[in-house]
């Protein structure tokens, strides 16, 4: 069976499979390589095309790291990356370019939740598999991919903010919010979390909300509008590590302590948000595991073979305090 073929016969079927949980560790090029890992059985390399959004984080860094160190030609790989640099239009530009190479698979992390039918519908008629990464898309149809592979981001909010009703709940409690990318999976879900958990809690009170599309720069000009209209801030919410970071440079700038007279959640746990949380200046991360590129390494070998793969494969996330941060800082591998 052709590889297309096979591809398109897995692309249709679905097996349960024990979801992917905990930190993935980077594929062993030699044990990949031993067992023609990602090499199809005429033995030449799987071309992949992957679409990044782009290298507005941290988290993006390490994500993109995992990506390229595991779909390697060593691993049977010929990874085609492009970045998209947070832009759909890009995005969308080069999956339609990866459909004109007449690549074996298609993977990308979709910026927004919407607005990939079409494009997909593309890729489904060239009949090249499409697996999606980290992000979801709101599509109606389950056929246009053949599988996702990424955090429970509304369960991650809903961990800030069952942290944020434990410690800080029992008084009155001025919360700002730094969204993430708007229309992007991540912040739709991080803020429906995080909402749901502090629901139930008259003292908590989110009194400013808005985008600071997961960067630092962005996150510290909206931090500093939030301290210029409002005179009492409590805690900010941070839909990641950089955000929170950027945000503690303008609380400093403000002559306060982050994580003292401000308190601040974030989600990641990125190195640098971790240093932070070891220094006390961020008070609780929840991480989201950026390392999926063994996983999608597997993902295709089983596509490739014309094996049925999970939907839905939800990685497992951990949670930090400052505690636990300093004790895991040593050996974090992003
Ligand atoms: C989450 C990922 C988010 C991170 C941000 O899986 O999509 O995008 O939380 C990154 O740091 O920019």
């Amino acid at each position: 069976m052709g590889r297309k073929l096979a591809a398109a016969a897995a692309a249709v079927a679905v097996l349960a499979l024990a979801a992917c949980g905990g930190t993935t560790e980077p594929a062993d090029d030699a044990t990949a390589a031993a067992d023609g890992g990602g090499a199809t059985s005429s033995g030449d390399l799987v071309v992949v095309g992957f679409s990044q959004v782009g290298a507005e984080s941290g988290w993006r860094a390490a994500n993109t790291k995992s990506i390229q160190d595991t779909l390697t030609a060593d691993n049977g790989f010929d990874l085609k990356f492009s970045d998209a640099q947070q832009k759909q239009e890009n995005q969308i530009q080069a999956i339609r370019s990866y459909i004109a190479q007449d690549v074996d698979v298609i993977a990308f992390s979709p910026v927004v939740e919407s607005g990939w039918d079409a494009v997909l519908e593309e890729a489904k008629a060239a009949g090249i598999p499409v697996v999606l990464t980290d992000r979801a898309v709101d599509s109606q149809d389950e056929s246009l991919y053949v599988s996702f592979i990424g955090s429970d981001f509304v369960l991650e909010g809903q961990m800030a903010g069952e942290w944020v009703v434990e410690n800080l709940g029992s008084e009155p409690l001025k919360v700002v919010e730094l969204q993430g990318t708007t229309g992007s999976a991540p912040a739709i879900d991080r803020k429906e979390g995080f909402e749901a958990a502090i629901a139930g809690n008259d003292n908590i009170e989110i009194i400013a909300s808005q985008t600071g599309n997961f960067t630092r720069t962005e996150g510290k000009a909206v931090m500093e509008g939030f301290l210029q209209a409002n005179p009492e801030i409590d805690l900010v919410f941070a839909h990641n590590d950089d955000m929170g970071l950027g945000a503690i440079e303008a609380i400093e700038a403000a002559g306060l302590v982050p994580g003292v007279d401000i308190k601040i959640v974030t989600i990641d746990a990125v190195h640098d948000g971790m240093q932070a949380l070891a220094d006390g200046k961020i008070n609780y991360i929840v991480e989201c595991n950026p390392l999926l590129g063994p996983d999608l390494a597997d993902i295709i070998d089983k596509v490739m073979a014309g094996e049925s793969v999970e939907k839905r494969i939800v990685v497992e996330d951990l949670a930090f305090d400052q505690e636990a941060a300093i004790e895991a800082l040593p050996t974090r591998e992003y």
